[in-house]
């Protein structure tokens, strides 16, 4: 039933991606490689079909994302939008992006919000929904509208599909793998996609400052006395010395997670304006999104985040000290 359900929803969507003309696309801040994936492979189907289509964009590019295709070109863009544009958001769990780029949205601005996403807290701010939990990616639901619809998949879209479920599947060892994500991948390879190229590009193609990064942030780890919490954090100042980007500090949380006994992972990132970002990840057997959630963040079960908003770092590890220590 569920899955038919699913199935209208998908034709419908693949219909007015054929049928309607004027597009604008939209991920979450600080993007990961699922909303990169997303991002690029329907902003290169629309593209081949000569729509006009924009993405949303202020933020920094990640180097790990930077060839996949079309992504360098990427500027800082607001694009205009009118009653005729239909809104695309993808891998984000509330319109809060949206409202970013258009504050003043109302129905006259614009035509249609598409919303196509996995997180299970979704608020379902669109006026078509696509939410399914369990798919491993964003990019797992499109490879499957794109199937269902008879959308040929080429090289390029092929690429940006792969790297949304390498990376959202923990390269293929999360709970969310399933058969399912392995014959989507089968088939990626068999259009084209190299895995040991897009392997590379993400994993091993760090800037060798990153060493010196790591090195900070192992000594600034802590582990509390059950050994259950472990956390540690960057600031600003250690970007702008080793002369990084944001996401090269994307990467230690996964270190310290895999530690024996953990069961959440923090890491406190400071922010332009000296508050805090902070990404939460279990191994599996702690939910790390309802901890997210009390503090007004989301995500999945096993990685989410929130916003911290105090510039003391120290207040921002007590607050998810206390949390974590009233739940255990
Ligand atoms: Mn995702």
């Amino acid at each position: 039933m569920k899955i038919t359900n699913h199935k209208n929803i998908s034709k419908k969507i693949a219909q007015i991606l054929k049928n309607e003309d004027k597009f604008v696309l939209f991920i979450h801040k600080i993007p990961d490689g699922d909303a990169m994936g997303s991002l690029c492979s329907v902003f290169c189907l629309l593209k081949k079909w000569g729509k006009i289509v924009e993405i949303a964009w202020d933020d920094e590019i990640p180097y790990q994302y930077a060839r996949l295709p079309y992504v360098n070109n990427l500027r800082k863009n607001y694009p205009q939008i009118d009653s005729e544009t239909i809104l695309i958001s993808l891998d984000n769990s509330t319109n809060n992006i949206i409202n970013k780029f258009y504050p003043n949205l109302n129905r006259d601005n614009y035509k249609m919000i598409i919303n196509i996403d996995h997180h299970y807290k979704n608020t379902k701010f669109g006026d078509i929904n696509l939410i399914i939990p369990e798919a491993a990616s964003v990019t797992q639901i499109l490879y499957d509208i794109f199937k269902e619809n008879n959308i040929k998949i080429d090289i390029e879209m092929a690429k940006c599909l792969y790297t949304g479920l390498v990376t959202d599947s923990g390269r293929f060892q999360y709970k969310n793998t399933t058969s399912h994500s392995h014959l989507m991948a089968a088939e990626l390879i068999s259009i084209g996609v190299n895995p040991d190229k897009i392997f590379k590009s993400i994993y091993e193609n760090k800037p060798i400052s990153t060493l010196d990064l790591h090195k900070l942030m192992i000594t600034r780890t802590e582990i509390s006395k059950s050994g259950s919490l472990i956390y540690s954090y960057v600031l600003q100042d250690d970007l702008k010395e080793l002369n990084l980007p944001y996401s090269a500090s994307m990467e230690f949380i996964n270190v310290i997670r895999a530690i024996e006994n953990v069961k959440l992972a923090a890491l406190f990132k400071q922010q332009k304006d000296y508050t805090y970002r902070v990404s939460l990840r279990s191994s599996g057997d702690t939910d790390v999104s309802k901890i997210a959630i009390k503090f007004g963040g989301g995500g999945h079960p096993t990685a989410a985040g929130y916003h911290c908003n105090s510039k003391d770092i120290n207040h921002c590890i007590k607050q998810l000290e206390n949390k974590f220590n009233t739940n255990n």
